[in-house]
C-alpha cells in the first residue's frame, strides 16, 4: 500500500491487520471509514483471511470522528454508522486492538467489533456531549447493552477518558496487553477467536439492560443528578433519552432514535460554541514567534517559594502530575500553616470521594518542606508566589539568582506586577517569566505564560510545555498591568461595584450570571475569595493613579470589616459553617445611604443591561488589548476566560459570546455607554474598525506582533 494511504491491510498468516493511519490523531476523516469497510467487506470474501485486528499507526486508536467536518455538507456519522452496520455483520471476528485513545467514533468501532484488546495506558470514552453533540454511531446502543445502562450514562453524559484498566474492570475491555505488545497480543487473541462460529455481537446483548427493567427510575434520577452542570444544555439531556431509547426499543430502532437526538443537536447554538471551544484551546498552543522545534528545557524536579494559598496550590497541581515539589517558606510555622492547608484540602476531596486516602499520601508524599534557599538550588524550575509586593518579589529573586543552578528557570506567579521590574534584579533575566495561576491554583485550568522582556524563547516554550505537563491549558501573554487574562477582566469588576452604587442588588446581578450560566456569581465569588484581595489591589491603583475613580461602596463594605466570607460577611451574610450567599437588607440600606451621601442616583436595572455591562466593558478591553499586541489571536482570550473565570463553556467565550450579539451591536451599545458614562467606555478604536469591517471579534488578529 502507497505511503500515505489512510487504512493498509496486511495479511498476517490468515490474521487480517487493518491499520488506520491518519495523524495525529488517527480521527475518521474523509477515506478513514471507507477505508476501514473496504477491507473488512474484502477480508469477509477472502478465504486467506480467518480474522481481523483493527490498529492504529502512531499514538492512538481512533480519535473519534474529525471534528472539523461537523456542521458542514456531509455527516461524518453517516459513514461512521456505515463502518458499525459492515463490522457487526461480518462473519469473521474482527479485533479492535486499542493503544493511545479509542474516543467517540473509535470507541463506537470497538464496540461494533466483536472483540476489544487494550494496553493498561490506554483511554476509552465518549466525549461527545463535551462537543454538544452525542455519540452518533451506536455508541448509546451499544455501550449499555455491554455495561448496563448507569455505568453508560455516567460514562456518556461526563464525557470522561476511562482508563483501560478501569474499563477492563467494566467488561468494556476484554484483554489487555503488555505495552509495546499490542499488536502480537492482538494477532494472537483474533487466531484464538478465528474459529469462532458465531461471532459475539454486543447489538445481541439485552442481558445488561435488565438493571433499567427493574428500575426505571435511573434516568429520571441521571437527569436531577446532572441538572446543575448541565443547566441551559441539550445534549447531557439527549444523551440520557438515548441511553433510555437502548432500553426500551428493539437495537435497530435505537438506532434510528439515537440518530434523531444526534441530528437536534450536530449544529446547535451549543455545540458551535463548544467545537469552537475545542479547536481554540488547541491553537493556544501554538506560539507565531517561537519555532514549534525549540529544544526545552528538561524539568523533573521543581520549587515553589510561598505557601500560602497560592502556593499551596501550586505545589498541589505539581504533586498531582507525578512531580517531586519542594515547598519553600520563610519560617516554619508559615511552613506548617501551609501544609496543613494543603492537606485539609485533600481530606476534603477525600471525604467527597473524589480523591482516595492512597493517592492522598502519594501526592503529599512529593511535596517537600523546606526552609533554606539551599534545599531548591538543585530544582530545574522555581516558581515564586509570595506577597504581591514589589519589594518583597525583588528580594526573592535576588535570592533565587544567587541559588539556583545555572540553566534553571525562574517563573513567578504574580498576577499583575511587571516582569521586567522582577527579571532585571537578576543576572538572568533571560530565564525569568510570568507563570500566572488562577485561584484555586489546583483547581482552574489557566496557566497565563507572561513574556519578560528579556524572557528567552526556550523559557517561555517550557513554560508553555510545563503548564500542559500539570494538566493546564497554556495561554502566551504579554506583560503590562494585569497582562491579558484579569487585564481583560478588570472592567467587569469595575462596572459590578458602580452598577451598585447605581441600584443595582448583589443578589440581581449575581442571579443574572448564574442564569448565563456561572457557577456562581461575581459578588458570591469575590466573597469567597476575600474582599481585602481586591480593596487592596484599589488602594495601590489610587495610589499609582491620581485619576484612578475610587469604587467607595465597595470600599466602605471592607471599612466595615466585611472581608467576606471569612468574616460571616461581605456583599452577602453567611450562616456559621455554611457558605450559601444570603442577601442583607441592612447593608442595602447602608448602600443607598452611602450613594445618597455621593449624589449618586439609584435606579433599578433590567438584566439584559447588567449581562451586557458587565461583558461588553471586558471585550472593549480585550479589543485594547489585541490593538497592542498584547496577545496572539483573540480566540486565546476565550480559552483564558473559560480556563480562568469559569465563563460557561457552552457559550464558547467572552468574544466568541460577543459575536452571537454582533460587533456592530456591541459597537454600538459601548458608543451610547461612553456619551451617558463617560471616558471608561470609550470604544476602543480596534473595535470600531472591527465593527466598520463586520470582522467577527472571535476572529481578530492583533494589530503588531507580540
Ligand atoms: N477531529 C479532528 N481533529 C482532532 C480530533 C478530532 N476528533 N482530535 C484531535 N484533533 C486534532 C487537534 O485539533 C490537534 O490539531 C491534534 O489533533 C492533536 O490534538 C461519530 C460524533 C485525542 C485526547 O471528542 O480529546 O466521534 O492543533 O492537541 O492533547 O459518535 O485531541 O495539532 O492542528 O488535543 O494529545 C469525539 C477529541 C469526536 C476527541 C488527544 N472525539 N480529541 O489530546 O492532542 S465526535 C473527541 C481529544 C464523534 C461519533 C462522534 C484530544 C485527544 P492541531 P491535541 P492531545
Amino acid at each position: 500500500m502507497p505511503e500515505g494511504t489512510l487504512v493498509r491491510f496486511e495479511n498476517v498468516d490468515g490474521i487480517g491487520v487493518i491499520t488506520i493511519d491518519n495523524p495525529p490523531v488517527n480521527a475518521l476523516s474523509p477515506g478513514v471509514p471507507e477505508g476501514i469497510v473496504e477491507n473488512v467487506e474484502r477480508s469477509n470474501a477472502d478465504p486467506a483471511v480467518r480474522a481481523m485486528v483493527l490498529i492504529g499507526a502512531g499514538r492512538s486508536f481512533i480519535a473519534g470522528a474529525d471534528i472539523r467536518t461537523f456542521g458542514t455538507r456531509r455527516a461524518p456519522p453517516v459513514e461512521g454508522r456505515r463502518t458499525h452496520q459492515i463490522l457487526d455483520a461480518s462473519q469473521k471476528p474482527v479485533v479492535a486492538a486499542i493503544h493511545g485513545y479509542a474516543l467517540g467514533g473509535g470507541l463506537e468501532i470497538a464496540l461494533a467489533s466483536h472483540y476489544r484488546i487494550a494496553v493498561p495506558s490506554a483511554k476509552v470514552g465518549l466525549p461527545e456531549v463535551l462537543i454538544g453533540i452525542l455519540p452518533g454511531s451506536g455508541g448509546t446502543q451499544r455501550l449499555p447493552r455491554l455495561i448496563g445502562p448507569k455505568a453508560a450514562m455516567e460514562m456518556i453524559t461526563s464525557g470522561r477518558h476511562v482508563p483501560a484498566e478501569e474499563a477492563h474492570r467494566l467488561g468494556i475491555i476484554d484483554e489487555l496487553a503488555p505495552e509495546g505488545g499490542l499488536r502480537e497480543a492482538a494477532i494472537a487473541m483474533a487466531r484464538r477467536v478465528a474459529d469462532t462460529r458465531l461471532v459475539p455481537r454486543i447489538r445481541d446483548r439485552d442481558d445488561k439492560l435488565a438493571e433499567a427493567k427493574a428500575d426505571p427510575g435511573i434516568f429520571e434520577a441521571m437527569r436531577k443528578s446532572i441538572a446543575r452542570r448541565a443547566r441551559n444544555q441539550k445534549a447531557p439531556y439527549n444523551c440520557i433519552a438515548a441511553v433510555e431509547a437502548a432500553c426500551n426499543l428493539p437495537f435497530e430502532d435505537g438506532i434510528r432514535r439515537e440518530r434523531e437526538l444526534f441530528d437536534e443537536l450536530e449544529n446547535s447554538a451549543e455545540a458551535r460554541a463548544l467545537r469552537y471551544a475545542f479547536f481554540a484551546e488547541r491553537e493556544v498552543a501554538k506560539l507565531p514567534d517561537i519555532p514549534r522545534d525549540t529544544p526545552l528545557r528538561p524539568i523533573k524536579t521543581a520549587a515553589i517559594v510561598g505557601a500560602g494559598t497560592m502556593g499551596g496550590g501550586i505545589a498541589m497541581s505539581f504533586a498531582e502530575f507525578d512531580f517531586p515539589v519542594k515547598l519553600l517558606e520563610a519560617s516554619q510555622e508559615a511552613l506548617d500553616r501551609g501544609l496543613s492547608r494543603i492537606r485539609a484540602n485533600y481530606e476534603t476531596s477525600v471525604k467527597r470521594g473524589s480523591l482516595t486516602e492512597a493517592e492522598m499520601n502519594r501526592r503529599l508524599a512529593l511535596i517537600e518542606p523546606v526552609t533554606r534557599y539551599d534545599d531548591i538550588g538543585q530544582c530545574d524550575v522555581v516558581i515564586e508566589a509570595v506577597f504581591e509586593r514589589i519589594p518583597v518579589k525583588e528580594e526573592v529573586f535576588k535570592k533565587l539568582d544567587q541559588v539556583m543552578k545555572p540553566g534553571a528557570l525562574l517563573y513567578t506567579n504574580t498576577s499583575g506586577i511587571d516582569i521586567d521590574i522582577i527579571a532585571n534584579v537578576t543576572k538572568r533575566p533571560q530565564d525569568v517569566a510570568g507563570t500566572h495561576f488562577f485561584a484555586p491554583a489546583n483547581v482552574m485550568k489557566l496557566f497565563e505564560v507572561v513574556k519578560g522582556a528579556k524572557s528567552a524563547p526556550d523559557t517561555l516554550a517550557t513554560a508553555m510545555d510545563l503548564g500542559r505537563k500539570i494538566g493546564k491549558i497554556s495561554g502566551m501573554a504579554g506583560n503590562g498591568d494585569g497582562f491579558v487574562a484579569n487585564r481583560s477582566r478588570t472592567p467587569f469588576g469595575t462596572e459590578m461595584n458602580i452598577m451598585v452604587e447605581e441600584g443595582a442588588l448583589p443578589e440581581q446581578v449575581d442571579k443574572v450570571m448564574v442564569d448565563f450560566g456561572y457557577p456562581i456569581g461575581p459578588f458570591s465569588t469575590a466573597d469567597l475569595s476575600g474582599l481585602d484581595i481586591g480593596y487592596d489591589s484599589r488602594q495601590r491603583r489610587a495610589q499609582q493613579d491620581p485619576n484612578y475613580r475610587k469604587m467607595q461602596i465597595a470600599d466602605m463594605i471592607v471599612e466595615m470589616g466585611r472581608l467576606g466570607q471569612k468574616t460571616g460577611a461581605g456583599w452577602f451574610r453567611y450562616e456559621k459553617g455554611d457558605r450559601t450567599p444570603h442577601p442583607d437588607p441592612e447593608l442595602a440600606q447602608k448602600i443607598r445611604e452611602k450613594a445618597a451621601e455621593l449624589g449618586i442616583a439609584q435606579r433599578t436595572f433590567n438584566d439584559e443591561e447588567i449581562l451586557r455591562r458587565l461583558l461588553f466593558a471586558s471585550v472593549n478591553e480585550a479589543c485594547k488589548i489585541l490593538e497592542e499586541g498584547k496577545v496572539y489571536r483573540a480566540s486565546d482570550i476565550d480559552v483564558m476566560w473559560l480556563g480562568g473565570f469559569n465563563f460557561p463553556r457552552y457559550r464558547g467565550g467572552l468574544m466568541y459570546w460577543a459575536d452571537t450579539i454582533g460587533v456592530a451591536e456591541v459597537y454600538r451599545q459601548i458608543q451610547a455607554w461612553h456619551q451617558q458614562y463617560g471616558a471608561r467606555w470609550a470604544p476602543s478604536p480596534f473595535l470600531r474598525r472591527l465593527a466598520e469591517t463586520g470582522t467577527p471579534l472571535r476572529e481578530a488578529k492583533p494589530s503588531r506582533p507580540m
